[in-house]
Parts: C-alpha cells; structure tokens; sequence
C-alpha cells in the first residue's frame, strides 16, 4: 500500500518536473506553447459556447485559473497512475507519462516544449523508480528510502526553480512596455470630475486600466515586437495597404471618451469599462485601401496570432467615431488590452468590434468567411443594449436604516448615451434617479437617488433610457448569442 502511493506520488513529481521543464523552454521560445497551457488554449477553443458560459458566469474572470488548474490536476492524475504502472514494468509508467505531452505537442504552435517535458518527465521517473525500493524487496525501508528522498527533493527543487523561472521569463517578456504617443489632433474635452467622491461605492467614472476588465482566449499574452509590426487591409479593396506603428502616429488621431461592453457580461456584470482612446479614424485607413467598390459586408480582423474578429462594415464605417486605437486613458495599449494597436467600435460589443493585437483587417463577406464567433454561432450584428447597475448598496448588503444613497451606472452607447435612469424600491413608482456628467453618447453615466431605508428587506431595481427614446428592456436574455437583457433587482437588508 505504501509503495503503490510512494510510486504514484513518483510519478506526479516526475510530470510536474516535466511540466515545468517544458514551461521554462516556452518561455524562451513560444510562452503560448507551454504544455498545459497549450491544452487549456485547446479546450477553450473547442468548448462548446454553452459551458464557455456557465464557466464565464460561474468563474468571472478566474476562469482561466480554474481550466489552467483542472488541466493540471488531469495531468497529475495521469501521473499517479503512471507512477502506479511502474511497479509492473518501468516503461509501462514511462510510455504513459510521455503520451501525457502527445496533446500538447499537437496542439501548440511549437513542439520543443512538449518534447522537453517527455524528456525530462520521463528522466525523472526512471531516477526516481531506479532508487525507489523494489517492487519484490518491499519493505520500504532501507537505502532505497534514502536515495528516494534525495532524489525526490532534488526533482522538486529543481521543478519549482524550472516553474518559478519560466513564469518569471513569460511575464517578463509579455509585460506592458510604454511607448510614446502623439498628441491627438482632435481631442476629447476633459472628463467632467463624475460622483465618484460623492457617492462612495460608485463605479468610477474613468476606469483606470489596471481595472480594465480583460475578456480574451488567451491564456498567455502575445509578445509584439511594435516595430516590426504591421497593418494590413487586404481582401476586397481597390489598393491593398500596410501601416507600421509610425505611420499609424503619422496620421489624424482622434481621442474620445468610450465605453467597451463585453457580450458576455450578465445583468449588473462587472464586464464593462469606460476609457480614453486615442487612434486613427477606421475610415481613414479604410479610404487609403479604396473600398468605393467593394461588394464586402464585413471586416474579418485578425490578430498576431490569428485569432479573428468579425465587424459590419456598414455600421463601423456610419460615420461613428470607429478607430484603431494606439492608446488608452493617456499611455500606449497596455499588453492585456491590444498593445500595440486595436479596433474600438463604439455602440457593438467587443467580440464584434474589438480586435485586440490586430494586424490584419480583410474586407469579406459574411457568406465567404466566418469568425472565431460566428463558427461558435454567435451573432454578428450585436449592437450594446442599454443597460443599469446598482453599484451601492451592494446586492444582499445590510445597509443603516435612514438617509443614504441608491447609485449606479448606465450605458447606452451610441443610442444618444443615456439619458434618464429611474429606480423602484419594493413595488414603488419608478422615480427619477439624478444623473452624473455627460462626456458624451458613447460613454456610460453615474446616477443616484437619495433614499430614505425604513427597517426591512427591500428590492431595489434601475432602469435606463437613452437619448434616442428607447427604454431598457425588461425581456430577459442571457448573453448568448447577441447580449444579456433585463432588469437587475437586488435585494439588501435595512436594520
Ligand atoms: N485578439 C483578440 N481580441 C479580442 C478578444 C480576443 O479574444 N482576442 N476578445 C474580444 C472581446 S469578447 C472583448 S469584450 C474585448 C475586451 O477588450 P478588453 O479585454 O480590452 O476589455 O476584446 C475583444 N478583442
Ligand atoms: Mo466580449
């Protein structure tokens, strides 16, 4: 009994030495390519949009964590039996541990990291089993527990230095480098000073970006060299272009006030941020690429690494303030948000308008070409439906009885902005909330209504209305395919 869980715990440690070899070597050559990660990128692609969602719902933004650590677990698993087999014959445990790296060696762009991981699992194992007591001997007693340890402690010291060294490697060579930008020649007017010191809990009025929210299929960002990296418009165009970074500096740039909403954010999600962009005019470089007689009806953008996004060329092209943007909140891209260049649309959620790292943009019809998406049968006319967030009090709070205040957020973007919120308490009217500054129709409002909270529970809910006339809707949807709906209602508890 002893010896089959010494064995199986050989055979764990022998996988998480392979795994972290084969770590450190991704982060030397491809990050993306590193073992386990290299399965979880394949499951996110392949699951179905159902689970895709009930793991974003469930999970938020730990998702990844939690794929990265069920793939783990798989592996390890896999390990222990491995460890187990060795006991019947050494190549048995072997040959199981290097099928683990046959997956990943197929699915990731590079190989050397997957083969470095058999290699060196495999060394691993034929050490530790070489100094393990004998399956016959089995007394677990004597040199063989000696030489075990020594070994083992060697093996794992040596995976944590591997590990902790290639994590190092990657973040290091993914972080966000700053580059200067020019003034825009068009800017935005200063933000109005929002409620953010007034109504505390609010959500700020800016979004600083290391609050962005981040959503993406990556599980490693990409290392974007940004002066060898390039733009390209190609497909159905009368003259096909390519941009580097400085020539994108070189022309108009325009900064706005945006709001960027993911179609996977939920009734009062979190999954939405107001920033500052700065970028090049989309019909700007459109023109450059002559699309007068183009028959395309989509932009197919696709990212370094070859992750696609699909837009509607009518309504990124309507005259809205559509760009590909270099900069955000007053510094370059960071890493996590497109860095060095991106497309914001504002009005249409992320997933069809966002392209974050993009370097090709190919004018193509819906009917020719399909993207990450729309493979996954989600829409591709999705414009942002407005929505409202209580922000304070939070859902099942437990607030003081008297005076306080009922705040949140609203967007509507490119629907007027918003342009009336009204809250109800239990089954009261719906009453006027006080609106917060504009800075414009693309970006989100604050709002709050003071409250008097008599003891009890009480249901809050908000709704908005944007500039155009249209209401909020109550109808409820869940995200998929074009965007959740409905109204959110909390519940607090007054004492
Ligand atoms: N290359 C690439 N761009 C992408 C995505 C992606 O997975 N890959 N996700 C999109 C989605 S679904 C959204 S909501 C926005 C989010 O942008 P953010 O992470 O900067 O907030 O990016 C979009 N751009
Ligand atoms: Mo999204």
């Amino acid at each position: 009994m002893i010896q089959r869980l010494v064995r199986a715990l050989l055979g764990v440690l022998s996988a998480l030495v392979g795994v972290a070899a084969g770590h450190l070597v991704a982060s030397l050559t491809d990050p993306t390519s590193s073992p386990v990660l290299a399965v979880g990128s394949g499951v996110i692609d392949r699951t179905p949009t159902p689970l895709k969602e009930w793991a974003i719902a469930h999970f938020g933004t730990h998702d990844k964590d939690v794929l990265v650590g069920s793939v783990m677990v798989g592996v390890l698993l896999l390990a222990a039996v491995a460890g187990l087999l060795t006991l019947r014959r050494f190549w048995y445990g072997a040959v199981l541990l290097a099928m683990l790296t046959v997956i990943p060696a197929v699915l990731a762009s590079n190989v050397l990291p997957s083969l470095v991981a058999a290699v060196t699992g495999v060394a691993a194992l034929a050490w530790l089993t070489r100094v393990a007591p004998e399956p016959e001997g089995g007394t677990g007693e004597g040199p063989g527990r000696r030489g075990v340890l020594i070994a083992g402690g060697t093996l794992a010291v040596a995976a944590i230095a591997m590990g902790s060294a290639g994590r190092w490697i990657t973040s290091y060579r993914t972080r966000t480098t700053v580059v200067d930008l020019p003034a825009a020649t068009d800017a935005a007017k200063a933000l109005p000073k929002g409620l953010d010191s007034r109504v505390p809990g609010i959500t700020a009025f800016r979004t600083p970006s290391s609050d962005f929210y981040r959503v993406d299929t990556r599980l490693v960002l990409p290392i974007v060299d940004v002066d060898s990296w390039t733009l390209t418009i190609d497909g159905d165009v009368g003259r096909e272009v390519t941009f580097t970074f400085d020539d994108l500096l070189a022309m108009p740039l325009i900064e706005r006030d945006i709001t960027l909403t993911c179609v996977s954010n939920e009734v009062g999600g979190k999954y939405v941020g107001g920033a500052r962009w700065l970028g090049v005019r989309l019909q700007d470089l459109l023109d450059r690429a002559d699309i007068s007689s183009t028959s395309a009806d989509q932009i197919l953008s696709t990212d370094v690494d070859g992750m696609t996004i699909s837009t509607p060329l009518d309504v990124a092209t309507d005259g809205r303030d559509a760009m590909i943007a270099v900069g955000m909140n007053g510094t370059s891209l960071p890493q996590e948000h497109g860095f060095p260049a991106r497309m914001v649309v504002p009005g249409l959620y992320g997933f069809v308008s966002a392209c974050k790292w993009i370097t090709r943009m190919t004018l193509t019809t819906y009917a020719e070409q399909d993207a990450y998406w729309t493979k996954r049968k989600w829409a591709t006319d999705a414009p942002i439906k407005i929505a409202s967030r209580v922000d304070t009090p939070k859902p099942l709070a437990t607030v003081d009885a008297g005076r306080t205040v009922i705040g949140g957020i609203a967007w509507a973007q490119h629907q007027g902005g918003v342009s009336r919120v009204e809250v109800k308490v239990d089954d009261g009217e719906w009453q006027q909330a006080r609106l917060g500054p504009s800075a414009g129709s693309d970006y989100w409002r604050q709002w709050y209504l003071p409250w008097t909270a008599e003891p009890g529970q009480h249901a809050i809910s908000c709704r908005a209305t944007a500039g155009d006339g249209d209401l909020q809707t109550t109808e409820r949807a869940s995200p998929f395919p074009d965007g959740s709906s409905g109204i959110q209602e909390i519940v607090v508890t007054v004492s």
